[in-house]
């Protein structure tokens, strides 16, 4: 099937980053896919393959490289009439996170559904753990009013339960994973690929973060560790994190923290270096999903929303992945998570620890990893979305 992704950039990566590997991902299971974003400029570090130059067939300028993919400017979707009269809209327009196709391609939508042939339409909405999401997963709307009027369009809700549109996760992801980086010398290895000095028996933390996370509370604490403990690397990604990592640096200049930062680095080398720490510390949407795949300790700082949102669907999410953990290690945990996201005080490190990460033997990674099988019994998204689209609903 030919699929058309609409992206719009918001903010930070989550939108392209949710958008670029769903698009990565159904790609890889043999379907074409034009994927038509607004703002591709980080694209240039999530997707460095990919190189701009003429799509013959389009009479476009895409971005190509990537198998089954071809990146489209949305501006070029605007004028459709003058820039590409011949195209004809695909057999499922995804519009990611409600962000509306422009008019000159709904109308190419029409145009099909008066040859009997409508696009699929699928909002796919964001992720959350909140119980509406089963109620709202596979409604459809119709459309009432502006070029689309009279063509239908369904929402698509990614979620934790088998009611819901799942996760992203590649086919043998898993497998794959483990196969790269199951043993502790490849990650080893794959850290210092990266420029991190990490010898067996160090500990490392990954931080990818928003500007008001809490980062010199955290660094206090492992600081304090760090003079009864292995080396601890903390790796600090590009932007908030680096700026809040180099001023706390500056602060504590002989604290004995190892910090690293790194540079942005592609998708694919993201996720794996999720693979390679013992806690990582994660954000939004898309990252948050790679670190329950990567099985390890981890903290998620949530996309804060002006309204206040933000802290139910924090706990909703808290509540479904650390159900069934034991109680001392789920209310250790859940005070960080708080705290980190600035829904509760920072624990006090001596009666309220940061529970173990950093020892093979740790519970939080022990239950990481069952509440990950569990995940792992549901059908991935994509798999989901060709299922949604192949029928009508
Ligand atoms: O960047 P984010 O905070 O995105 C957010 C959320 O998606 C949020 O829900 C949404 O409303 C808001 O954007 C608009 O975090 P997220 O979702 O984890 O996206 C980050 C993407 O960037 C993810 O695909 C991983 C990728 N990434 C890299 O590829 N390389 C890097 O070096 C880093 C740091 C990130």
């Amino acid at each position: 099937m030919l699929w058309d992704v609409f992206c719009r950039v918001i903010d930070n990566f989550g939108d392209i980053g949710v958008c670029w590997r769903l698009a990565a991902d159904l790609a890889g299971r043999g379907q074409a896919v034009r994927l038509w974003v607004d703002d591709a400029s980080t694209l240039r570090w999530m997707a460095p393959h990919l190189h701009w130059t003429r799509d013959d067939e389009l009479g476009l300028v895409c971005g190509q490289g990537h198998d089954g993919i071809r990146v489209c400017r949305w501006d070029d979707a605007v004028h459709l009439d003058a820039r590409c009269p011949g195209l004809r809209a695909g057999d499922v327009v995804i519009e990611a996170f409600g962000c509306d196709p422009p008019d000159a391609f709904v109308a190419r939508m029409q145009t099909r559904a008066t040859e009997g042939q409508a696009s699929q339409w699928v909002n796919l909405e964001y992720l959350s753990a909140e119980d509406y999401v089963e109620r709202s997963h596979g409604l459809a709307s119709p459309v009432f009013s502006g070029v689309g009027a009279g063509l239908r369009k369904r929402f698509f809700y990614p979620g934790f339960t088998r009611a819901t549109g799942g996760l992203l996760r590649e086919p043998g992801l898993l497998a794959a994973r483990t196969a790269e980086l199951g043993t502790l010398q490849q990650r080893l290895g794959y850290l210092r690929a990266l420029g991190i000095p990490v010898q067996e028996g160090d500990t490392t933390l990954l931080v990818f973060c928003y500007e008001s996370a809490p980062f010199a509370g955290l660094a206090d604490l492992l600081s304090r560790q760090q003079a009864t403990q292995p080396a601890t690397h903390v790796l600090l990604t590009a932007g908030p994190a680096a700026r809040l990592g180099s001023l706390w640096a500056q602060a504590h200049p002989r604290s004995g923290l190892r910090l690293h930062t790194l540079p942005y680095l592609a998708q694919d080398a993201f996720d794996r270096l999720l693979w390679c720490c013992d806690l990582n510390l994660v954000r939004g949407e898309d990252s948050a999903v790679q670190a329950l795949w990567a099985g390890r300790p981890h903290i998620w700082q949530i996309y804060e929303q002006d309204d206040g949102v933000h802290a139910g669907k924090l706990e909703a999410f808290m509540a479904r992945w650390m159900r069934a953990w034991p109680g001392e290690l789920r209310s250790g945990v859940e005070a960080w998570w708080r705290a980190w996201n600035g829904l509760g005080p920072m624990p006090d490190a001596l009666t309220s620890p940061l529970p173990d990460w950093q020892t093979a033997s740790s519970a939080w990674r022990a239950w990481s990893e069952k509440s990950r099988a569990e995940l792992l019994d549901q059908t991935d998204l994509a798999s989901q979305l060709i299922t949604f689209v192949s029928s009508s609903g």
